[in-house]
């Protein structure tokens, strides 16, 4: 049974006659729509991919939880401070609607007057992000961890993405394309760097994480970063990995889906600029192992979704959302692009966390 995005939108508000519904194509994994009604209110409606989210009440649950958190720090409170969307209920008071066939539906208020800009260019934007993100992981350091529960087990743990890869390619029957190969070679080379971060242990800080603070998740208004949305991987973890995470999507001025992989770089201004706005907002919350392991966390953050594109492309695109064929294989390559580049200023990035880190103690 096809459920249609309208029919559900009016059980949330039946008493609301709805103006139009426009998907919203931001996310790889979940459908996602903007309500108009007449009245000249507007929403964002949601369903979440039931094959990646089989627990939909745990997301739920915990996207409560935050929000109710973060609202006590102030979030969403004055106008000036960081905006919260909120969740709108059924008219029985449930928070979502579950559908016959397990997809689960939520509505959220729209934040008024923001936008998503998909790629960070400028150090203020960067410096902006930062500061969100580093704020994020502060106003959540003191909810008690027995409040959430994990939605994605083993979610970034990379060396479990990099056994899957092993074992589609394994299953693969026809010979690989150059461009393939091309990416089969980069992740053989680079796999014995693949466990570092479990192998750390318990030296690193663990937290409430965003899971996916990627830019096309963070809202603006003008300049100024105004709210983090998609918390649906939110949840226990290493702050380290959701740092890495963002200086992985919001430092490289090209973006996830640019045409020419030869255009992805780290751009050395945004780097510093987001990293600075963490470190002031956050970074008495890392541990010094934290610190010394931000660039290659980053490396390895690229590499881990690279694999991730790579191996879906290769089990026939069933995970991410594709618009064309090859669409993953080329989001693969273009992860592969930036992994080198971090590779090529790694030392230069590394100094310049140096000099951060050091003169905020
Ligand atoms: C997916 O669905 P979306 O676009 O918010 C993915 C993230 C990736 C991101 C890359 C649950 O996020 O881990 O970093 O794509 N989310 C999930 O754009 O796998
Ligand atoms: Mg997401």
């Amino acid at each position: 049974m096809i459920i249609r995005p309208e029919t559900v939108a009016g059980l949330f508000c039946p008493d609301r006659a709805l103006a139009g519904l426009q998907p919203l194509d931001g996310g790889h994994v979940n459908a996602t729509w903007l309500v108009r009604w007449q009245d000249g209110g507007r929403a964002v409606l949601q369903r979440l991919a039931p094959e990646i989210f089989p627990e939909p009440c745990l997301v739920i649950g915990n996207l409560e939880t935050i929000l109710a958190h973060l609202f006590r720090a102030g979030w969403g409170r004055s106008r000036g401070g960081y905006a919260l969307p909120r969740l709108l209920r059924l008219p029985d008071g449930a928070p979502a609607w579950s559908e016959p066939g397990g997809g689960c539906w939520r509505l959220l208020t729209w934040v008024e007057h923001s936008h998503a800009p998909r790629l960070i260019t400028s150090p203020s934007q960067a410096g902006a992000v930062g500061r969100i993100l580093g704020r994020f992981h502060r106003d959540l350091a003191d909810l008690p961890p027995d409040c959430l529960r994990e939605p994605l087990p083993g979610f970034h743990v990379t060396p479990l993405y990099l056994q899957k890869y092993r074992s589609v390619l394994a299953a693969r029957q026809d010979a690989l394309t150059r461009e393939e190969q091309e990416l089969a070679a980069w992740i053989r080379d680079n796999a014995h760097r693949a466990d570092f971060l479990v192998a750390q242990g318990g030296n690193l800080a663990r937290g409430v994480i965003h899971g996916d603070p990627k830019a096309a998740n963070i809202l603006f208004r003008q300049e100024r970063a105004v709210a983090l949305i998609d918390l649906d991987t939110a949840g226990l973890g290493l702050r380290l990995i959701d740092l890495a995470d963002c200086l992985r999507s919001c430092t490289n001025p090209a973006g996830e889906e640019v045409q020419d992989p030869g255009e992805v770089h780290v751009d050395p201004a945004l780097f510093c600029a987001l990293l600075e706005n963490y470190h002031e907002q956050a970074g008495s919350l890392l541990t010094d192992r934290d610190q010394a392991l931000v660039v290659e966390a980053f490396w390895l953050i690229t590499f881990e979704l690279g694999l991730r594109f790579f191996t879906d492309h290769l089990a026939g695109n069933r995970y991410f959302h594709t618009r064309y064929p090859g669409h993953n294989l080329h989001r693969a390559r273009v992860q592969m692009w930036l992994a080198r580049s971090i590779g090529d200023q790694y030392r230069e990035l590394d100094l310049f966390r140096q000099r951060i880190m050091m003169a905020a103690t």
